[in-house]
């Protein structure tokens, strides 16, 4: 089955009850038993629940993956995984993260003994050298949020696979349409579901993808015990997203690239980072690894360098919202140092390159030209 048919059927049956196209909404927490522990394979919605299956099956269909779980948010997904490491366990993560992602490694768990290191992993030289006996996991973003920095997926699979170590890629931003880490040699894919997936601005939700049955048990059995699972409403939410992931990308792609040559040609705009310009030093490892084109996310800088200029701009788009998150429909613009980077410490921000004069756009699927007046005139 081809990518854009998974969306709308990977994975999908009707409801087996009353032949319903989409799953019902299992609003129930508990499931009657015949005698105790005989059940018709629902007991807890704790555990399992129907519409989440539902889901589950078509992230798992989506990601080229064998088990889906989906999470109360994305960050619960993250937490997952890293409940399966010990302390003094490491962990080495891309140094350009969702701010969120930064705050659960090095404010929670390091507290726990769990020791992170955080590089290019452009830099292959310097990520081996930070592997030894503790090393367990490597944890990667790519587009990274919110610099759009990317990560050569094979690359690092191959040295993860021949180190034994367990190698997650947080997907958020390319989405399966873009890219399968599973089919690069990634053994687990994240999901901010309340982002693409979702695609509506609508809900909170992560997923986790794996290939390796095992892997997939292990993972339930930690989001089980410990209980980050998604609600069936949210559920349904993010299946119906997904029937249309496809439809939604390919016009996120579009606009974006015509944001981001747009905003590569103004003369108040610095640095564009976009993935798909030809300028980008990483459009080579684009064009390998995401395909279709180049996602709708766009971050950019302000030639005068100065952080009230970005400020001016975001307190001027009219068709684009100031707000936090992306993915949805509608185009939204952030301000990474003041919003959803506040948690980085200041002196790592500037020292990654999340200035305070970089402003973040989600490209939504409005139609380009308002988007780009909306662009012309907020930029002044
Ligand atoms: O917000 P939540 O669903 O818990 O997802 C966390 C998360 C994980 N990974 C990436 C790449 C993300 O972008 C996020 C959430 N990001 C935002 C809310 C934001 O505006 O960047």
């Amino acid at each position: 089955m081809k990518f854009n048919t998974k969306t709308i059927h990977g994975g999908q049956h009707p409801d087996p009850a009353t032949g319903a196209v989409m799953p019902p909404v299992y609003q129930t927490s508990t499931f009657a038993q015949k005698s105790p522990g005989v059940h018709g394979g629902y007991e807890y919605s704790r555990a399992a629940n129907p519409t989440r299956t539902a889901l589950e099956n078509a992230l798992a269909s989506i990601e080229n993956g064998t088990r889906g779980l989906a999470f109360s948010s994305g960050l619960a997904a993250t937490d997952c995984v890293l409940k399966l490491l010990k302390p003094n366990d490491e962990v080495i993560a891309m140094d350009d993260l969702y701010g969120g992602t930064y705050r659960m490694f090095s404010k929670i768990y390091q507290e726990f003994g769990i020791k992170f290191h955080f590089v290019d992993m452009n830099d292959l030289d310097k990520f081996k050298s930070l592997i030894n006996e503790n090393t367990k996991l490597v944890w990667v973003e790519t587009p990274t949020n919110p610099l759009m920095k990317l990560a050569d997926i094979e690359a690092v699979a191959k040295i993860t696979k021949e180190k034994n170590l367990l190698f997650a890629v947080d997907n958020t931003f390319a989405t399966p349409y873009l890219q399968r880490p599973l089919d690069m040699g990634a053994d687990i894919v994240m999901h901010s579901a309340t982002k693409y997936l979702g695609g509506h601005s609508d809900v909170i939700a992560g997923a986790l993808i794996v290939k390796n049955e095992q892997l997939g048990e292990k993972l339930h059995f930690a989001q089980f015990a410990t209980g980050g699972t998604l609600g069936p409403q949210d559920s349904y939410l993010v299946l119906r997203g997904i029937k249309t992931l496809h439809l939604r990308m390919q016009r996120h792609c579009e606009n974006g690239e015509k944001v981001a040559n747009f905003l590569s040609n103004h003369p108040k705009v610095k640095t564009v980072y976009y993935p798909g310009l030809e300028s980008n030093p990483f459009y080579d490892i684009a064009k390998k690894q995401m395909q279709g084109g180049f996602g709708g996310m766009v971050s950019f800088t302000f030639e005068s360098g100065k952080k009230e200029d970005a400020i001016k701009f975001l307190e001027s788009v009219r068709v684009f919202t100031l707000a936090e998150s992306l993915g949805g429909v509608e185009s939204l613009a952030n301000h990474p140092a003041l919003m959803t980077h506040a948690s980085i410490p200041e002196d790592k921000r500037k020292e990654i390159g999340i200035t305070d004069d970089l402003v973040r756009l989600s490209v939504g699927v409005e139609d380009a030209e308002d988007l780009l007046e909306d662009l012309r005139q907020a930029l002044g």
